[in-house]
């Protein structure tokens, strides 16, 4: 095991950090990074955050924190941005803002930002909630809007995913439409100390008990004033109690471990046929041809498809090295 692996194992936030970012970046060590530290994970409770825009999710997650540290747990939160482009910019500085953690050294806050690049975002934030389990914590909380796939595929990995929602999202309740209301197993109702929060209640309890999915449970808090936090925070600890060792806790990895897998195999492989087929002289003879209409853009893609080789397109490994390096060189 590398001595850096070692020193994440044992809470050195320096340490989690770099292997946070070697993940990231896909630095050369990545992959053996992971393979050292899997074997030590499964342990942290992984709650996750969803939500529509300002719903006030940071300033929930802010809150959970710190009750569940004060009841002696290790919290580890992962905010997950897929709407911001830029890397360590000033977009993620405002949304993680909300959390005043950082004078609390009991509770390590990390920020992931999109590349432009979604499905590497949500493979790289599974694999750091990872690091943040192996790390210690007991429980770690992801968050990130909820406004696409990448963070349904995010959020998926989660023990429980709550979503966040307020009052005023519009007459409708929103979340349906963003495939919300599948992935929930609470939904909050935040920003109860503005009117309104009764009717989005209501709707929630209409359009879930009309499903027959009225397991999942709503309940109105405001982050803001503290209201209904505690019960919020019962309601998780009850659901922890009778989740974890359960038969749906082992069906619910196990789906979301064949999905992680399915979409890794799809990611590896079209990412490694971009970066044969743009790196081969065939492609602008194939390009050519099909602009001469003497080769229709279907057949050109079988044609070109047949010529990637096996080799080619398991190169995950080499290739995140080779990558890696480029991506120091040129910082
Ligand atoms: N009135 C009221 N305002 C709140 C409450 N919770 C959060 N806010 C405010 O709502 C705004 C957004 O809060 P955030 O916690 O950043 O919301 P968020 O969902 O994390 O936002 P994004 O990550 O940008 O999607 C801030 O101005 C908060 O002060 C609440 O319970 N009541
Ligand atoms: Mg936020």
């Amino acid at each position: 095991m590398s001595d850096l692996a070692r020193r994440v194992l044992k809470g050195d936030r320096i340490a989690i950090s770099k292997t946070i970012s070697a993940i990231e970046n896909r630095e050369y060590n990545w992959v053996e990074l992971l393979r050292d530290l899997f074997s030590y994970t499964g342990h942290a409770f992984v709650i996750g955050i969803t939500g529509p825009p300002g719903t006030g999710k940071s300033s929930l997650v802010d809150r959970l924190a710190k009750v569940f540290r004060s009841k002696g747990s290790k919290v580890a939160i992962l905010a997950v941005d897929p709407t911001s482009p830029v890397s360590g910019g000033a977009i993620l500085g405002d949304r993680v803002r909300m959390i005043d953690h950082s004078l609390d050294s009991g509770v390590y806050i990390r920020s992931m930002a999109s590349r432009g690049d979604e499905g590497g975002l949500s493979r790289a934030a599974r694999n750091a909630i990872r690091v943040l389990d192996a790390a210690g914590n007991d429980l770690v909380i992801a968050e990130t809007v909820g406004i696409g796939q990448a963070e349904v595929e995010i959020v998926q990995v989660a023990d429980l995913v709550v979503v966040v929602l307020m009052p005023e999202l519009g007459d409708e309740v929103q979340a349906i439409k963003a495939g919300l209301m599948e992935i929930g197993d609470i939904f909050v109702v935040n920003k109860s100390d503005l009117p309104g929060a009764d009717k989005v209640i209501y709707n929630l309890q209409t359009i879930l008990s009309s499903r027959g999915v009225w397991k999942q449970v709503a309940i109105k808090v405001s982050a803001k004033t503290g209201e209904g936090i505690e019960d919020l925070v019962s309601f998780i600890e009850k659901y922890r109690s009778g989740y974890v060792g359960s038969e749906a806790a082992k069906r619910r990895k196990l789906k979301s471990l064949s999905e992680e897998l399915i979409r890794n195999v799809g990611f590896v492989l079209s990412e490694n046929a971009e970066y044969v087929l743009r790196s081969r002289q065939e492609l602008n003879e194939v390009v050519s041809k099909v602009a001469n209409r003497q080769l229709d853009p279907e057949s050109a893609t079988k044609l070109l498809l047949k010529s990637l080789s096996p080799q080619e397109l398991e190169l995950d490994n080499d290739q995140g090295k080779e990558r890696g390096k480029k991506r120091k060189a040129t910082r």
